[in-house]
């Protein structure tokens, strides 16, 4: 089928990585490139990922990193609990290996992708891209990985496959969070084809040049940036091609609050909540005054991802489609 993917992008200048800076940062992960990939057979967390800097224009902003440690214990990952501290207190028992995706639905060559195979399907590459939650805050992460249409276009899906949808992994055994009943598992999630075929659509497999901590959705999870966080499916077994719109466990849990789309809009309120601005995590350190005067950035359009994404929405009325 054919799938129309934009063929180049301007990123705004604001956007770009200063050239020392990101130069700099090739040298460390080529650094990592000489060191062997380490993380490509290595089964614990913390193995260096070797990957180079990203190809894809417009993936690379200038804000400042959120670190690692931030990144990696606040976190949304309900299969682990509710408190933002959970995952990183529980995601231990999960298995990130042996681990393999089951890809299917309308396609030409569904199949079982082993994590192996994925990890060498495609060069690696780091992507520094914004992660804005639609609770109102964001972060600003490296991650480790490639695009997503790199394994879809393998299984050759049909014209009928209009949709894309995601299944996270749901083990009582490994993720104590399953036994509540806060979400109806497994996590589903959804994409329509043409933003899953889009270049920045990441399948992630590591960030901060490591492999991918569980509390992050080991060993592999999406990155949609230009979408609020929940859209990115953690700690993925399954793939599958449909026809029709799939219904996502947020939808599914509170329809008038979660929408399929989920396009990060300041224009579009939470019905509880404005999302004209958030808090970058880290900025609001201090205390006292310093608290007092912590800033609330202003959230932008498509999460600042306009220039490349805007054109799939074309017509659409992102109010009535939120
Ligand atoms: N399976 C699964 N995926 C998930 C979630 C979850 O609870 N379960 N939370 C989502 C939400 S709300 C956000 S904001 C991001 C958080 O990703 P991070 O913890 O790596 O920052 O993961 C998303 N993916
Ligand atoms: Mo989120």
């Amino acid at each position: 089928m054919l799938i129309r993917v934009p063929a180049a992008f301007e990123p705004s200048p604001s956007e770009i990585t200063p050239r020392r800076l990101y130069l700099n940062r090739r040298d460390a992960l080529a650094a990592f490139g000489a060191l062997g990939s380490l993380g490509a057979t290595s089964a614990h967390a913390g193995a260096k990922l070797a990957a180079t800097r990203s190809s894809v224009a417009g993936a690379v902003v200038m804000d400042k990193l959120t670190t690692q440690a931030d990144a990696t214990s606040y976190n949304n990952f309900y299969e682990f609990g509710t408190d933002k501290a959970d995952p990183a207190r529980y995601a231990h028992t999960l298995k990130p290996r042996p681990w393999s995706v089951v890809v299917e639905g309308e396609c030409a060559k569904p199949g079982r992708f082993d994590l192996e195979a994925l990890l060498k399907l495609a060069p690696m590459e780091e992507r520094i891209y914004r992660l804005r939650c639609v609770e109102g805050w964001s972060m600003v992460i490296p991650w480790v990985g490639y695009s997503l249409s790199e394994l879809l276009k393998r299984a050759e899906p049909t014209s009928k496959a209009k949709y894309v949808e995601f299944t996270s992994l749901a083990d009582k055994s490994q993720m104590p969070g399953v036994r509540s009943g806060v979400l109806d598992w497994p996590y589903v999630e959804g994409l329509r084809i043409d933003e899953a075929m889009h270049p920045l659509a990441m399948l992630v497999y590591g960030m901060y040049g490591e492999v991918l901590p569980n509390q992050n959705g080991a060993p592999l999870r999406l990155a949609v940036p230009w979408k609020y966080g929940f859209k990115s499916a953690k700690s993925i077994v399954k793939i599958r091609f449909v026809e029709k719109e799939p219904v996502s466990s947020w939808t599914k849990a509170a329809q008038q609050e979660y929408g399929f789309y989920s396009n990060v809009n300041p224009n579009v309120s939470h019905p509880r909540w404005s999302q004209a601005t958030e808090r970058r995590i880290g900025e609001e350190s201090g205390s006292g005054f310093g608290a007092l005067l912590a800033r609330r950035r202003q959230t932008l359009m498509f999460n600042g991802y306009e220039a490349q994404v805007g054109q799939l929405y074309a017509g659409m009325d992102l109010k009535k489609n939120y």
